[in-house]
């Protein structure tokens, strides 16, 4: 015999306080992506921090793997309305990134760009201050190419369309320039708490 309120639609409230308006709760991990994988070699992967179209700095696997790792653990919420609780990821702070590299961002905004050529808009200070990071594992493992190894942004308080799969750089734009979702009705932003989908909510 089935009761209600257990086996109801209704999550309890301790679910429903971490979902962000709109979500629902998965415990499987969808994926989610506009082509197939691209293929990577660890021997070719590069790393390169632009500003606008100029490399500023390019990483090889090797010395992006010696960089200091940042460990994080949480919530992670995406537009098609799925949310995925207590994920853990490892890699490399944003913060690390530009520090390592002697850096300060030269502008407010970026674009994170996708070795199959994606790209999503992100304000540099929802990557700075520890929000933000190249994640090379997940749930203690490397990251697999199905969701965007070796190496993705992670920046978990937003739609998880901003986080970039198969990250080969950021590129520092002088004004907050609309990626490849952005351009097709998606938010500039993409804040779950506020449920920013898209264009004017
Ligand atoms: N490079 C790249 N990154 C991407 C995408 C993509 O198509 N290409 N899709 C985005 C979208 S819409 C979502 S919801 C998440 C899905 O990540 P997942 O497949 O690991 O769940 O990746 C984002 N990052
Ligand atoms: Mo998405």
């Amino acid at each position: 015999m089935a009761t209600r309120g257990f086996t109801g639609r209704r999550p309890p409230e301790a679910t429903r306080e971490r979902l962000p308006p709109g979500q629902y709760l998965t415990q499987d991990f969808p994926v989610l992506q506009i082509g197939p994988n691209p293929r990577i070699d660890l021997d070719t992967w590069r790393f390169t921090l632009r500003d606008g179209p100029k490399p500023v700095k390019t990483r090889t696997w090797e010395a992006f793997s010696a960089l200091p790792r940042t460990r994080w653990g949480g919530d992670i919420h995406c537009v098609t309305k799925w949310s995925k609780f207590d994920t853990a990821w490892e890699g490399v702070s944003f913060d690390d990134l530009l520090a390592d590299a002697g850096l300060a961002a030269p502008t407010d905004f970026l674009l994170a760009e996708g070795y199959d050529d994606y790209t999503t808009n992100l304000p540099v200070a929802d990557l700075a201050g520890g929000r933000a990071m190249v994640a090379t594992h997940y749930d203690g493992d490397p990251i697999p190419p199905d969701h965007g190894g070796p190496a993705r942004l992670l920046v978990p308080h937003l739609y998880f369309w901003k986080s970039a799969k198969w990250v080969k750089g950021l590129r520092f734009t002088r004004k907050d320039e609309a990626g490849f979702w952005e351009l097709r009705g998606y938010h500039m932003y993409g804040d779950p708490w506020r449920e920013q989908r898209f264009t004017g909510d």
